[in-house]
């Protein structure tokens, strides 16, 4: 059901639906079928399809070369709190015409922040009840909420990680709140993304104990939010650098390793998203893997990068060999842990016709259902997990066996080397792998 405010604001957009391949209708989905079952899933239900309330309602376009290229006609009026009750009517109109079920948001997207942190509480108290009754009119639910600890300028020498204890407070404060409007509007998860926590300089900095300040955060807001009954996970979400030239949770394996010297693994796990994987010099399917190692793989920001360029371009995704590759380790992860695809993503500055959005997000919504469906061929028909197992299969063996479990020693693994063979040249096939890909795209 479509849910508008006292004016529509995307006017001439219906409802997006599935109309398959052979349609010419560029606002229809040609690969995304809400319903359709794969692997014992609906579509709906494998992705978990969320917008991003920032980029999507918020940012109209503005870089460090120039101001904003689109005018939103949810942002006129001169009150503030109107304009964000606008922006929400906008949001929900959006979601519902698109069919998706989950949104995100940063407290500061919700509406613009006050001059003092008690004027600001009212204010997100306000179009959080306000936001409650969209959400009731229309079934969507937020998949995550976090704090924008990152913009106002007093966290410019970090949040939780500041040298100053009384910003450090104030980061606190300003996450408590946040944590309040993500429970009353029924959050399934809530998000840290270390913003500025991170370093320009060692010269100046602190590291071990602005990393020991950043773990105290998390532990009084977990602490927090369970007193309070909240039973969703907490993700992490590694970005390597920007803004910072280093930040903290530079990537997968740095947060997990951090989250387990803190004891902070049980409550936490990690949001990956694509181009914070690559300006890590990783893959995006190395940092899903890497978390699902773990049991660690929650959410998913979706978007992509820029392959001539090394910073956050938070493109739609388009590359389907990518995603595919993606899919399939999230399936043989057995899916996200209580997290979905948020499209973390924003339509270029010269784009800037209000249906725009709309391409979109069908776009990336068609790039991964039709990746999910080559990649259950690929592990349902090919001989692709047949041919993992089989590069392995010398651990199946009884030594194999031993070894895996610690019962032998090096000495006797030494004994097993030279009495037994020379290990053969085994290819590991890979262009026969990647060519199994292409077969199945
Ligand atoms: C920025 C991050 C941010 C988080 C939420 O690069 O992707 O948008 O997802 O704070
Ligand atoms: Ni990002
Ligand atoms: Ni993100």
């Amino acid at each position: 059901m479509i849910v508008t405010g006292d004016k529509e604001f995307y006017k001439g957009v219906g409802a997006i639906t599935f109309e398959g391949k052979a349609s010419d209708n560029p606002l229809a989905f040609k690969f995304y079928n809400p319903d359709q079952m794969v692997m014992g899933k609906s579509m709906r239900d494998h992705f978990k399809f969320a917008i991003a309330y920032w980029h999507s309602f918020c940012g109209q376009g503005g870089d460090p070369f120039g101001p904003g290229t689109q005018q939103f006609p949810w942002d006129t009026s001169n009150d503030p709190m109107q304009r964000a009750k606008d922006k929400a009517d906008a949001a929900f109109e959006f979601l519902t015409k698109m069919g998706f079920d989950y949104f995100c948001f940063h407290d500061t997207d919700l509406v613009d922040e006050a001059e003092t942190l008690a004027k600001n509480e009212v204010r997100l108290q306000q179009i959080s009840e306000y936001i409650a009754q969209k959400k009731q009119a229309s079934g969507v639910k937020l998949l995550w909420g976090t704090a924008n600890c990152f913009s106002n300028p007093i966290y410019m020498n970090g949040a939780a990680t500041n040298p100053d204890f009384n910003v450090v407070a104030r980061a606190g404060a300003q996450i408590k709140m946040a944590l309040d409007v993500t429970m009353q509007l029924g959050g399934e998860n809530y998000v840290f993304w270390g913003g500025r926590e991170g370093y320009m300089s060692l010269l100046n900095t602190n590291m071990g104990k602005e990393l020991d300040h950043m773990a105290q955060m998390l532990t009084m807001s977990i602490d927090y939010a369970r007193k309070q009954g909240f039973k969703g996970s907490f993700f992490i979400e590694p970005k390597p650098m920007e803004p910072m030239k280093h930040q903290y949770d530079f990537d997968a394996a740095t947060a997990i390793g951090f989250l387990r010297e803190h004891n902070l693994d049980k409550d936490f796990k990690l949001n990956i998203e694509v181009n914070h994987a690559t300006l890590a010099q990783h893959t995006f399917e190395h940092e899903l893997t890497v978390a699902a190692n773990a049991g660690m793989l929650g959410s998913v920001d979706a978007n992509r990068g820029d392959n001539q360029n090394g910073w956050d371009t938070d493109q739609f995704p388009v590359n389907l060999y990518e995603v595919t590759e993606a899919m399939l380790v999230i399936l043989k992860a057995g899916g996200l842990q209580g997290g979905g695809i948020n499209f973390d993503a924003k339509i270029r500055r010269n784009s800037t016709d209000l249906e725009d959005i709309f391409h979109a997000h069908i776009g990336g919504a068609d790039t991964f259902a039709r990746a999910l469906i080559v990649a259950e061929k690929i592990l349902t028909e090919s001989p692709y997990s047949e041919m993992r197992r089989a590069r392995y299969a010398s651990f199946d063996s009884e030594q194999g066996k031993a070894f895996e479990a610690g019962k032998l020693s090096l000495e006797e693994i030494t004994a097993i080397a030279l009495n037994d063979r020379d290990p053969k040249r085994i290819s590991g096939k890979q262009e026969l792998y990647e060519n199994i890909i292409n077969q199945y795209l």
